[in-house]
């Protein structure tokens, strides 16, 4: 039994994701340096490590070794990063700000920005491919898989060319979902589905059962962010709720209001409850998470 209050284990998590992403990326005075430098800024020192937080989470449900889960962390992590990377360059969001500090495309350039997200996405499936994070070859081949579907033009990258597309356009609910599903979700959903597979393996019943958690996840927590943003634009720009106020791009508060949205993410948190409750103890920590993301103290 475990007896580390949740807080304490996500500061443990989060620490030994630090280590494991400095040990995993090469060293800044490696050549081509700049490169090198580049990526270590835009993976270490920032962020909330949700996606390693998942993938550890999952993994205690079939009894996974910490080392097998940094490496997977580490590998969604650094996907994570680059897709950031990306999303911040002018030719996207055209962002300057990424936590706290200046984006990647604004302290280094353009031509930086772009290798560092090639670098990284590379990188992630080198890390993965590296070492064991199975006791079965062939199911680590059906992971280096999952991570590529999970990242690529039907997963998180299919998702932000949706996003693109939508910039001005009336999405339906189902619409919204979908790009959600793919763009944020895709990451969120592998990280538990990966996490789960470094352990002992499960019935088909319990595997689907995961995964729908994973799905559910994976949305409740752009519901949660769209509601976080809707509230820091009303509080700071006195902005109509409704679009997001950099692109005018619909967002769960702009098709549902606040209130319902509010109402989905607890549906949805219940909803991932429930699926874990026959785990027991052993899904402490993802039910943990699941509570803490919806109430999202960070
Ligand atoms: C460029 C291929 C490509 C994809 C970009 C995920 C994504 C796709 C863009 C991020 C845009 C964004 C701000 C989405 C809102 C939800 C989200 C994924 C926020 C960032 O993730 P966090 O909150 O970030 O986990 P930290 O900094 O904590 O790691």
């Amino acid at each position: 039994m475990n007896t580390r209050s949740f807080s304490q284990w996500m500061s443990d998590i989060q620490q030994r994701t630090e280590t494991a992403l400095d040990h995993a990326l090469p060293a800044a005075a490696i050549a081509p340096a700049r490169l090198h430098e580049a990526m270590r800024y835009a993976v270490l020192g920032g962020g909330k490590r949700v996606r390693p937080l998942l993938v550890h989470a999952a993994g205690q449900l079939t009894g996974a070794s910490p080392e097998r889960l940094d490496r997977v962390a580490c590998a969604l992590e650094m996907i994570h990063a680059y897709s950031l990377v990306h999303d911040d360059m002018p030719c996207m969001d055209d962002d300057t700000l990424r936590r706290g500090k200046p984006t990647v495309h604004v302290q280094y350039d353009d031509a930086t920005a772009l290798l560092v997200g090639d670098a990284l996405q590379t990188l992630a499936f080198l890390h993965l491919s590296d070492a064991p994070v199975s006791d079965d070859p062939l199911r680590q081949i059906a992971m280096i898989r999952q991570l590529a579907l999970a990242s690529g033009s039907r997963g998180m990258a299919g998702g932000q060319a949706i996003d693109l597309a939508s910039v001005g356009a009336q999405l339906s609910l189902a619409e919204l979902e979908f790009m959600h599903i793919h763009k944020t979700g895709a990451l969120i959903r592998a990280s538990i589905g990966l996490g789960v597979q470094c352990g002992r393996s499960l019935s088909e019943e319990e595997t689907a059962s995961l995964d729908h958690v994973g799905k559910v996840i994976g949305l409740l927590f752009q519901v949660v962010d769209d509601i976080l943003d809707a509230e820091a634009d009303t509080a700071t720009l006195g902005k109509t709720a409704g679009k997001d106020a950099a692109n005018d791009k619909p967002t769960y508060v702009s098709l549902l209001g606040v209130v319902r949205a509010r109402e989905l993410a607890e549906e949805m948190c219940q909803d991932a409850l429930d699926r874990l409750a026959p785990f027991g103890d052993a899904a402490r920590r993802l039910s943990e998470l699941t509570r803490f993301i919806v109430r999202r103290q960070f």
